[in-house]
């Protein structure tokens, strides 16, 4: 199975908290690898498209204020299902509920303040790259510990 590509997007309120650093560090230490990095103030504009299927609900508007109030760090990961794993990692949508041991679960007491996006299917994945990374922006290069994360048969 080839490698997947997804969107994670560290929230605003990870930045005001302090803990990007320790939410890159555990998507690498689960093994995903870093495609692409970068920290961008989001435009309201790019989040109304991003978060399309949102508009009609109530907390729209105050998603859009919080996610463009200061720069988030988007990352692009990259691994064999790569995207149900980041999903798995990030947890439930509130952070009160979410499980220990997820992102959500273990930084975020809140509904909107939940600290990551995460891609929700391989399909959304390659659009929401391509939303936020040109092609040139996407890192190609072998990675030291590839052999050590995944059997010789999964790397087919
Ligand atoms: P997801 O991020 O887990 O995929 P979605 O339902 O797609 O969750 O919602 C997108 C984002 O909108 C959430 O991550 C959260 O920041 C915000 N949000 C979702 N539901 C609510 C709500 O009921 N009140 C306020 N903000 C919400
Ligand atoms: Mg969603």
């Amino acid at each position: 199975m080839a490698m997947e590509k997804t969107l994670v997007i560290i929230k605003p309120d990870a930045l005001n908290r302090s803990i990007v650093g320790e939410i890159i560090s555990r998507f690498e230490k689960k093994g995903l690898k870093i495609a692409a990095m970068k920290m961008q103030k989001l435009h309201e504009e790019k989040l109304r498209e991003h978060y399309a299927k949102h508009r009609d609900k109530a907390f729209f508007q105050d998603l859009v204020k919080y996610m463009s109030s200061i720069p988030s760090v988007l990352v692009v990961l990259e691994g064999k299902e790569a995207v149900e794993v980041v999903r798995k990692m990030t947890g439930h949508t509130v952070g009160r509920k979410a499980e220990p041991g997820t992102i959500r679960g273990d930084y975020s007491m809140s509904v909107q303040l939940n600290i990551v996006h995460a891609s929700d299917s391989v399909e959304e994945a390659k659009k929401e790259v391509a939303r936020f990374f040109s092609e040139g922006e996407i890192q190609h290069y072998s990675k030291l510990d590839f052999d050590w994360v995944y059997s010789n048969d999964e790397k087919k």
